[in-house]
């Protein structure tokens, strides 16, 4: 086995890093990437990823030319292009479209659900703004609603960019939001959620309890 030859900036309680993680399983490429654990937040950045990527934010992927990707979108694309099995984002035609937006709707549910975790965790109680955090909620309720009615087929019929990103944002949910039912609101996505959950590249990259 070679040694990695490039560096993912991790933390395993990233639900946009864990993205990064089930496409390496999933496409059998573990064993080049090296992890660097990192803990930070907005307001307690980390240094070490500061000087890779400006925003802060991590998932960065640094290669072995010293070029630094970001952001998860990047990476994926990137890790997509560097392996020989069959491609997990369509190259072409209007798959490719509809699977990125699908996982572009998973984006935007952990967008909401991690503005949420600051707004609760991080920012004061005394500043917290009840109309701005139900509005991020009712932002991820919107895209299970339209995830449950539109797309259970499609994320049924292939384990890819769309399916690893509506994975991920399912299991943030659980992370974060333990209280939330979704699965009784959204029971197709539950079945869905309950088969794919228990993929290897999954419940390898579980967050922590
Ligand atoms: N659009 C970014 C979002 C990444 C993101 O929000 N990462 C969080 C951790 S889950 C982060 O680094 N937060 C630190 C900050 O916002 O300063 C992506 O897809 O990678």
């Amino acid at each position: 086995m070679s040694s990695p030859s490039m560096t993912l900036f991790h933390s395993p309680t990233s639900p946009f890093v864990r993205k990064v993680m089930v496409l390496l399983h999933e496409t059998g490429q573990l064993d080049r990437v090296a992890l660097q654990e990192v803990q930070l937040s907005p307001t307690s950045p980390s240094a070490a990823v500061n000087a890779q990527n400006p925003a802060g934010k991590i998932p960065a992927l640094r290669l072995a030319d010293g070029s630094v990707l970001h952001d998860s979108r990047v990476i994926l694309d990137y890790l997509d292009q560097q392996h020989v099995g069959d491609p997990l984002i369509p190259l072409q035609g209007p798959a490719r479209w509809r699977r990125l937006t699908l996982a572009s709707l998973a984006d935007a549910m952990l967008d909401a659900a991690i503005l949420i975790r600051y707004e609760t965790f991080l920012r004061p109680e005394e500043k917290r703004w009840d109309d701005w955090l139900t509005a991020q909620q009712e932002k991820i309720e919107r895209a299970l609603a339209q995830l449950e009615a539109e797309a259970i087929a499609e994320l049924a019929c292939h384990f890819d960019i769309a399916a690893i990103g509506v994975a991920c944002a399912l299991g943030y949910l659980d992370f974060r939001q333990p209280e939330s039912n979704w699965r009784q609101r959204y029971p197709q996505l539950a079945d869905w959620y309950a088969e794919v959950s228990q993929r290897p590249s999954l419940l390898a990259t579980q967050p922590p309890v």
